[in-house]
């Protein structure tokens, strides 16, 4: 699992960053999430906190006739996400009720729509539309962003990672994990990574570019 979250730090779901983009229009309000805990596990060593990378299932229900319009268990050949939590990669009313869980635990949350999708709504979400998810928390890795990954992954030291750098560190991981993968995989992988990270097109990821959120926290 850990070789597995070092590689997906940098492959954020195009959905969720959509969310963002949307969720961020939205103004407070005095709407809570309401969070239903279904499951605990009896060891729990280990609690999301703010900045960790944490890997999900989560299932999105449409409140007002529990119409399902999202569901990470069947998209993208069922992977669960990988994000890193608490800083916008994610709805907002997702970023809270991900927050101080265990690993195996699961949540129904009811989410207003001020801390979702707004008045605008988005895609095939009505404007003004509470939300439901049913949220699975399968894995959390600390701090996924940090200089020694970097580091690692820079071998010629410059300071910035070049395709070629990160196309090694895949590889690298890819053999280490050892799950079959589909070729094609690799490469756009390499190219979802260079199109949310590489903010001013050289072709390189910068340290700044690299740190997305900062580490406030950690
Ligand atoms: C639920 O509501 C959404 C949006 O209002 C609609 O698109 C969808 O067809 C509805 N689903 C059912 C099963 O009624
Ligand atoms: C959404 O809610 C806002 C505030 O309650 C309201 O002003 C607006 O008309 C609503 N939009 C729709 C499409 O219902
Ligand atoms: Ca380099
Ligand atoms: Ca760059």
């Amino acid at each position: 699992m850990y070789l597995c979250c070092k590689l997906m730090l940098f492959v954020h779901a195009f959905i969720l960053l959509n969310c963002h983009i949307q969720g961020q229009e939205t103004k407070d309000t005095q709407e809570d999430v309401k969070i239903e805990v279904v499951y605990v596990p009896s060891e729990c060593e280990q609690k999301s906190r703010r900045g960790d990378l944490v890997n999900a299932h989560y299932d999105g229900f449409l409140a007002h006739n529990m119409s399902k319009f999202f569901c990470s268990r069947s998209e993208k050949d069922g992977h669960p996400k990988w994000f890193v939590v608490g800083v916008g990669q994610v709805i907002k009313g997702l970023d809270i009720a991900l927050l101080d869980m265990c690993r195996g635990e699961k949540r129904k949350v009811v989410i207003p729509p001020s801390l979702a999708y707004g008045e605008k709504g988005y895609d095939n979400i009505p404007p003004n539309s509470t939300l439901i998810f049913e949220i699975e928390l399968l894995g959390i890795s600390r701090g996924p962003r940090s200089i020694e990954a970097f580091l690692q992954i820079d071998l010629d030291n410059d300071k910035q990672l070049s395709k070629d750098e990160i196309s090694h560190y895949l590889s690298e991981e890819f053999r280490k994990d050892g799950k079959k993968r589909d070729p094609s995989v690799h490469g756009l992988i390499l190219k979802d990574i260079f199109e949310k990270n590489d903010h001013d097109g050289n072709g390189f990821i910068s340290t700044r570019e690299y740190n997305v959120y900062k580490h406030d926290e950690l």
